[in-house]
């Protein structure tokens, strides 16, 4: 599949390629603790934590990492870093309820802190109300490559992350263009589902 973007007029790039190597290994899996997930992006066939739907637009063998610390102050930092996605470029991201899997539908819905009422806090249903499909109740970052195809973004959050079994998301898609704030494109639609990676929130 071959997708077309939307033209972005942000460039950004950050410098030296960092290297996995350089993390800490954190805890995985508690909803009040640091989390962390690194993978290798494959095709879906071959795929186990980083799925990717798109190969003209996540390259099999990119490699990503994901973080969601909570601070002190009941906030959250949840930090994207890739390597080896196209060079130059855009890509919108979010946290989404379910784990990755053959598609990019898998991973059902955005994560919200406060649920849309209008989907009854459905994990497959998108909102669309910019009440609540905002960047302060979901989890968005916008991805910006450098020229080696590597990129790092992050958001802070106000909130923590609900616990497992009460609905924390389970994965990072990442996405065609960055997320639309409304407008012609619906509040939190960042177009065709490229690649995800299964996170233990
Ligand atoms: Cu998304």
């Amino acid at each position: 599949m071959t997708a077309s973007r939307r033209p972005v007029l942000v460039v950004a790039a950050f410098g030296a390629a960092l290297t996995i190597a350089a993390w800490t290994a954190l805890p995985a899996g508690a909803a009040d603790g640091p989390v962390e997930a690194a993978g290798t992006f494959a095709a879906p066939l071959d795929a186990t934590t980083a799925f990717t739907y798109d190969v003209t637009q996540v390259p099999v063998g990119a490699r990503v990492v994901v973080r969601a610390v909570p601070t002190g102050s009941h906030k959250t930092v949840v930090t994207l870093h890739a390597w080896g996605l196209l060079p130059d470029e855009t890509y919108g991201a979010h946290a989404h309820y379910k784990p990755c899997g053959a598609t990019g539908a898998a991973a059902g819905a955005h994560y919200q802190n406060a649920q849309d009422p209008a989907v009854g806090g459905s994990e497959t249903t998108a909102s669309v109300d910019s009440s609540y499909a905002n960047p302060g109740n979901e989890v968005w970052i916008d991805l910006v490559t450098n020229a080696d195809g590597n990129g790092r973004a992050q958001t802070v959050v106000d909130w923590a992350f609900r616990p497992t079994a009460n609905g924390s998301p389970r994965a990072v898609i990442l996405h065609l263009n960055t997320t639309s704030t409304g407008g012609s494109v619906p509040p939190g639609n960042a177009g065709a589902r490229l690649a995800c990676v299964t996170v233990p929130f």
